[in-house]
């Protein structure tokens, strides 16, 4: 029975991960630590709450002493980090809080697994610490290319920023203590629970309540899209099959433009739920300081190593999503109504 310890567990591909685990693994236990920020919600397991195979525990990954508690009371096998500040618009506002949870929190993470971990001989067999990244540690792409794991990083945003930063403190614990260890460099995610700040939640939500759709400078610049259980999915094959120390690139080559996202999305609504939802509501707005061009991954090494392919394709994985949100816009409300609603007016100064 293995011990996985989940940060982030209850954030939109945490949330995610822990259903996607709990889904195909019936002998593994996870304990999902996380600091219930706005953007985590118990909420999205509640189906699981009960199940005997899964803890949650409340702490944040910047308090030394809860983190440390935690390696005491478990003897954790693999710790899959995804706690993070993850909105590059609020990263722009609030710079000193993703260095903060990015960098500090996973260094904390990194050393308490490391003091549990490490014998007088190396460390103990079957353990690996994961740490979710993100291709923006790589910046922006020309009209050509793809983000290799051999690309230089050039992160632009407070946030990529914060999470090269944090990427490159892993590489130091493999490079000097030789830590068990691997990186995940993934592209876009959308599906279920993703909190309706990020570009199709928000689009889907303002569709609902017919408010405007804003579109960032020329609404072209482009982003790489994946199914988030096709990012579980190669997530749970690097725990189990990665050469340690490596650096795996995950994206399903479904490059898009904003502009389409936001069409596509309309395009649905219009015609299978409301007609009176149509493209007069989209809103040009001011561009995103520093907004990144393209993002483009090259899956091959992970394709090519670990035999992970993605199965859900961009035109399937997009109606499950609005379908989802429709489904739930109870949720969707509850997480709009409060504090989120004043960041937006302020934000768009609509
Ligand atoms: P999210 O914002 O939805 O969830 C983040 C979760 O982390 C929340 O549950 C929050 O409560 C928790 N958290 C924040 N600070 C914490 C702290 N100090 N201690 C403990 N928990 C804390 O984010 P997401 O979109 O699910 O992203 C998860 C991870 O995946 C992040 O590391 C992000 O950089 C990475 N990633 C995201 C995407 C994407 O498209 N969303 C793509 C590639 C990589
Ligand atoms: O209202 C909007 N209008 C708009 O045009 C929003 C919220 C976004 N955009 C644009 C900005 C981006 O070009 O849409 C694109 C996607 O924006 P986000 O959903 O904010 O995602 P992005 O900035 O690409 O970052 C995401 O992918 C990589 C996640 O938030 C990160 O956590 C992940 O690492």
């Amino acid at each position: 029975m293995k011990t996985y310890l989940v940060t982030g567990g209850a954030g939109f591909i945490g949330s995610n991960f822990v259903h996607y685990m709990l889904r195909k693994h019936k002998d593994i236990h996870i304990i999902n630590v996380d600091k219930l920020t706005y953007a985590g919600n118990l909420e999205n397991l509640k189906d699981i709450e009960k199940n005997p195979n899964y803890t949650f525990v409340k702490a944040d990954i910047c308090d030394k002493e809860a983190v440390e508690a935690l390696f005491q009371k478990y003897d954790v096998d693999y710790v899959v980090n995804f706690a993070a500040e993850s909105h590059v618009d609020r990263s722009i506002r609030e710079p000193e809080l993703f260095a903060k949870t990015n960098v500090l929190g996973t260094v904390t993470l990194l050393n308490a697994a490391k003091n549990a971990w490490e014998t007088e001989n190396g460390f103990k067999e079957g353990k690996k610490y994961l740490q979710v990244s993100t291709d923006e540690v790589y910046g922006s792409l020309g009209k050509e290319g793809y983000f290799m794991e051999t690309t230089p990083l050039d992160p632009h945003s407070p946030y990529s920023s914060s999470k090269a930063s944090a990427d490159l403190m892993v590489k130091a614990y493999y490079d000097t203590y030789k830590m068990p260890l691997n990186i995940t460099r993934c592209s876009n995610n959308y599906g279920p629970y993703q909190f309706p700040e990020k570009l199709i939640p928000l689009i889907i939500n303002n569709c609902v309540n017919k408010k405007p759709l804003p579109i960032y400078g020329d609404g072209m610049n482009i982003r790489d899209w994946l199914y988030v259980d096709d990012h579980c999915k190669a997530i749970d094959m690097v725990l189990e099959k990665g050469t340690i120390g490596q650096v795996y690139n995950v994206g399903g080559h479904n490059e898009r433009n904003n502009i389409y996202i936001v069409k596509t999305i309309i395009s649905f609504i219009h015609d299978n739920i409301d007609a009176t939802v149509d493209e007069t509501l989209i809103k040009y707005v001011e561009d995103r300081k520093g907004h990144d061009r393209r993002y483009g991954i090259d899956p091959q090494k992970i394709k090519t190593d670990l035999g992970w392919y993605p199965e859900t394709t961009f035109e399937m994985g997009i109606i499950k999503t609005i379908k989802w949100y429709l489904q739930n816009k109870e949720w969707m409300e509850r997480l709009t109504s409060g504090e989120y609603e004043n960041y937006y007016k302020n934000y768009y100064k609509m």
